[in-house]
């Protein structure tokens, strides 16, 4: 069988901000045609089957999918409703391109959500000028997720990304009874900081702070979030009070190696932190509010034994 003359699937990076778009059919003579297209200004990926493609979309997460509705195996339409299951890939704009032209064919296509449906032969400038309206969308759409998502002054998790995981990660624990810690950090002394280095200067610091955090997270799981105003908090899954203490000496310390002048500070040159951990160890009946209380009395307890520690 004559393959496509396309980037195949698996292996390599893309870089950032690469488009990426997954042809899927299964006849190779028509992925090339698209493919021939689109390559100058997407980085096409292929798949010759809908097992393939699911596989594919779920390791390479592309922009757009390209997508044939009859093929050996799962069909097009299957393979699109899986897609919309996915959380990942939920996303992800998927537009039918097929010989099934009946008003019926292209209703059950928008009702297992693609956005868009071609039928063929198609008309290649269209294809291209669809596909371009389509990734701009998807663009856009991202672009306002991240600013959803992420705090505008230090770029790491903002409060709603913070609860949005949380509710995940808690109802995580619910289930599998895995360990599930969080760290809650208070910077000391910050009022002080910014009263004599001016608030310029302390978004400064905050930020330096933040990246502290963002550091010390190891696992893909593991979340820093900026809490609100000088607080910090950290969402460590599958992770028990021992490893969670770890993690939070180590931002404590890596804080402090930052050296960063505190003059009005009554207790050290530079500034510090104080953190508090807790963990949830079990299923329980008790609320994910609950586990932030404790953290937080926790980080109470740090700052009354005289800050720039960890308590539990
Ligand atoms: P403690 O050691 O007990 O935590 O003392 P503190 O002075 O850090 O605590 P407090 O909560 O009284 O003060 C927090 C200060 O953090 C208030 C405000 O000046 C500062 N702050 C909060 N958000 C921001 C921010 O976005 N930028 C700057 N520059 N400062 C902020
Ligand atoms: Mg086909
Ligand atoms: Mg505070
Ligand atoms: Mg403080």
């Amino acid at each position: 069988m004559q393959q496509p003359d396309v980037s195949s699937a698996g292996g390599g990076n893309e870089a950032q901000d690469e488009t990426v778009i997954l042809i899927v059919d299964d006849v190779p003579t028509n992925i090339q045609i698209l493919a021939d297209i689109l390559k100058q200004d997407y980085r096409v990926l292929f798949a010759t089957s809908g097992e393939q493609a699911l596989t594919i979309a779920a390791t390479r997460e592309p922009d757009l999918i390209l997508l044939d509705v009859m093929m050996p195996g799962i069909d097009g339409f299957t393979v699109c409703k899986r897609l919309k299951q996915d959380p990942l890939l939920r996303d992800t704009p998927v537009i039918f391109v097929t010989a099934m032209g009946e008003v019926e064919d292209e209703t059950r296509g928008f009702e297992v959500g693609a956005v868009d449906y071609l039928t063929k032969p198609v008309s290649l400038p269209i294809v291209r000028a669809r596909v371009r309206n389509h990734i701009e969308l998807k663009h856009q759409r991202d672009l306002l997720r991240r600013i959803a998502l992420v705090d505008g002054l230090t770029g790491i998790a903002n409060r709603r990304q913070f609860d949005e995981a949380l509710d995940r990660e808690w109802r995580r624990t619910q289930r599998q009874g895995a360990p599930l810690s969080l760290i809650m950090a208070d910077i000391d002394y910050f009022k002080g900081y910014n009263d004599h280095y001016g608030h310029s200067e302390g978004d400064t610091a905050l930020r330096a702070v933040a990246q502290a955090l963002k550091a010390q997270m190891l696992r893909p799981t593991d979340l820093a979030a900026r809490y609100g105003g000088e607080e910090f908090v950290c969402i460590l899954p599958e992770t028990p009070l021992a490893g969670a203490e770890e993690v939070a000496e180590r931002i404590r310390h890596a804080v402090e190696a930052q050296t960063i002048p505190h003059a009005t500070s009554p207790d050290a040159p530079h500034l510090t932190l104080s953190l508090g951990v807790a963990t949830a160890l079990e299923p329980t009946s008790a609320s994910r509010e609950s586990l932030l209380t404790l953290a937080d009395r926790a980080l109470y307890k740090a700052k009354k034994a005289g800050r720039n520690r960890v308590c539990s």
